[in-house]
């Protein structure tokens, strides 16, 4: 999402909170449902969403429309879906009536008719008709080869291709290295990670990482530090006590996985990092720290209670998808709050940063823009304390 369509969005006149007070006004005067929750912030860095999530069955929906928008290039409908979403899964319960909704931030009039869509008929029609519909069928397939974005897939869907045989079989398609290897394993890494695994492959880096410098610093970020029992991949930071010594790390990690035979697939990006750079507005941007996106082979025996296997699969490996970020260690407070998520969470923290703080946020870095200078953050608890907000536990950042 470009700094520009958000600052649009943005720019409708700033009477949320005084609406939001006369429709929580309304909504206990004239329902004798009370209203779910009070004083919801329309920031998600200000909620609490831990796994649980009561109100699966709209998310879900939401979910649907918000990927819908986005193959449609829509980014504005596709953010107010995925907004929407994130505040229904802070909720403590479950939504039970419309008027329960009353007074929650984020959920626009498209929202309010699928949550009465579905507490009426249990299901959404406008979902379903997408969930049918030929595009939106293919460009998810498509898009659900590691590799292929929401582009590539549509270049492939408007050459009337539909199925991955399709694909393969078309000669003038050239599947570029990432792409190849995300055919080639496509059944298991499009297979949810468990938590076993991820704790398997944590041993496998951490090993690997600690047998080249001892003292080396690891972390399992993303879902699974957020506590999720499933991923689609398992993301880590890698860092070094001192600034500096970070450099030709990971390229002896890579050389060490390579040569224990378990590395099925590498694309390592140099560092493109500079201190002297304020953060960055584009939250869609990537970060500028080195890094790798991997796949990784992991056996039956390396894990406990086993691999998760697809039918009729005797192998006694699966691959992984596997991430590994090694920013400077004068970076890793936010580069571990970036890394960790959920992407809604950082999103919001970034708008909030920007919008009611006056600060600029990313990967990389805490800029104070009325005091021109860089913030000092050597841990996240350090990021939430220069914000002006109160600590949220990585567990309870699922937005
Ligand atoms: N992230 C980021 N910059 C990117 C991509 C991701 O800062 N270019 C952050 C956002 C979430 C986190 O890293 C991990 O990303 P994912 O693995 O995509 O998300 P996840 O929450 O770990 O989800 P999943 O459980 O599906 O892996
Ligand atoms: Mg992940």
């Amino acid at each position: 999402i470009s700094w520009f369509t958000e600052s649009m969005r943005e720019g409708r006149p700033v009477t949320v909170e005084s609406r939001h007070h006369i429709q929580e006004t309304l909504a206990e005067t004239v329902c004798s449902t009370p209203a779910a929750v009070d004083n919801v912030s329309q920031y998600a860095c200000q909620r609490r969403t831990t796994t649980e999530n009561h109100n699966k069955m709209f998310t879900d929906a939401l979910e649907v429309l918000a990927e819908s928008s986005e193959f449609n290039e829509n980014e504005g409908r596709c953010l107010a879906f995925r907004r929407a979403a994130s505040v229904l899964k802070s909720l403590p319960s479950a939504v039970r009536s419309l008027g329960a909704t009353q007074g929650l931030p984020c959920l626009g009039e498209h929202t309010e008719a699928v949550i009465e869509e579905i507490l009426q008929f249990g299901r959404c029609f406008k979902v379903e008709e997408i969930q049918c519909d030929e595009r939106y069928q293919a460009l998810k397939l498509f898009t659900s080869v590691f590799g292929v974005g929401p582009k590539t897939a549509e270049k492939w869907y408007r050459r009337g291709l539909r199925s991955f045989k399709e694909i393969l079989n078309e000669p003038a398609i050239q599947l570029n290295k990432m792409q190849r290897a995300g055919f080639l394993y496509y059944r298991d890494i499009s297979k949810t990670v468990s938590k076993a695994e991820a704790q398997a492959l944590r041993c496998i880096i951490e090993e690997t990482v600690h047998w080249i410098m001892p003292d080396a610093i690891l972390a399992l970020t993303g879902g699974f530090r957020r506590g999720k029992e499933y991923g689609h991949d398992v993301d880590f930071l890698v860092t070094t006590p001192e600034l500096g010594r970070e450099e030709g790390l990971l390229l002896h990690v890579i050389d060490r996985l390579q040569d224990q035979g378990i590395l099925l697939y590498c694309e390592h990006q140099g560092t493109t990092f500079d201190a002297t750079k304020l953060p960055s507005c584009n939250f869609e941007a990537m970060d500028h720290f080195e890094k790798c996106f991997l796949i990784v082979r992991l056996y039956e025996d390396q894990v406990e209670g086993g691999l998760q296997r697809n039918p009729g699969d005797s192998r006694a490996w699966r691959a992984i998808r596997v991430d590994l970020v090694v920013p400077p260690v004068d970076r890793y407070a936010t580069a571990l709050l970036g890394w960790t998520g959920s992407r809604q969470f950082v999103r919001d923290l970034r708008r909030f940063a920007r919008k009611e703080r006056r600060m600029l946020f990313d990967n990389h870095a805490l800029y104070d823009k009325t005091k021109k200078m860089f913030l000092s953050t050597t841990t996240e608890e350090d990021i939430f304390v220069h914000l002006g907000l109160e600590y949220v536990e990585p567990w309870q950042r699922n937005a």
